[in-house]
């Protein structure tokens, strides 16, 4: 056996077992994201590009008839802030978090979905009936917590292919 060959090759593989750990953005980060998959989302540049750009959000209507809903939770708002969506269709919900963690609820409901910095919660959620529902956010994320809620409002069926795309994120005004 050759000491002399065995100390630097395993000189050699310690050093390169080092270098990951100082380089922690340049390595594990990625890494990581790889092998979470499609879900994961750069919090710092969500208004910047990718799914949940500003003009992305809101409710879209898909060609099977169920609509998809993408929104953002930071302190202390969820954006937009009113979503609009027809009755009794199958949503899909998208919803990531700029900041802290959140919990995106609709009162009346049993519907709780838990938004984290990072990743892409999805849900699946139906509402039978037209009306609004509150939607206030059920974890605690900063002194602001107990103002951060928007609403839901779903309106009947036949009504929704009519509204211009802006009208369905901002139902607010209506
Ligand atoms: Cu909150």
């Amino acid at each position: 056996m050759n000491w002399r060959r065995l100390r630097t090759f395993l000189l050699t593989v310690l050093v390169l077992c080092l270098i990951p750990a100082t380089r922690y953005y340049q390595i594990d980060v990625p890494l990581l994201r790889f092998l979470s998959g499609s879900r994961h989302v750069d919090p710092l540049s969500l208004h910047l590009s990718g799914e949940f750009v500003e003009n992305n959000l809101g409710t879209e209507q898909e060609r099977d008839g169920s609509v998809t809903v993408r929104m953002i939770a930071q302190q202390y708002l969820f954006i937009p802030h009113c979503i609009l969506v027809p009755a009794g269709v199958p949503v899909h919900l998208r919803i990531t978090s700029a900041d802290a963690v959140h919990s995106l609820t609709f009162n009346g409901t049993d519907y709780a979905v838990k938004v984290l910095p990072g990743t892409i919660s999805e849900a699946q959620l139906q509402f039978p009936r037209p009306g609004v529902y509150q939607t206030p956010c059920r974890e605690f994320c900063g002194a602001g917590h107990y103002a951060m809620r928007s609403a839901l409002r779903v309106v009947p069926r036949e009504q929704f292919p009519a509204l211009q795309p802006g009208e369905r994120g901002n139902c607010a005004a209506q």
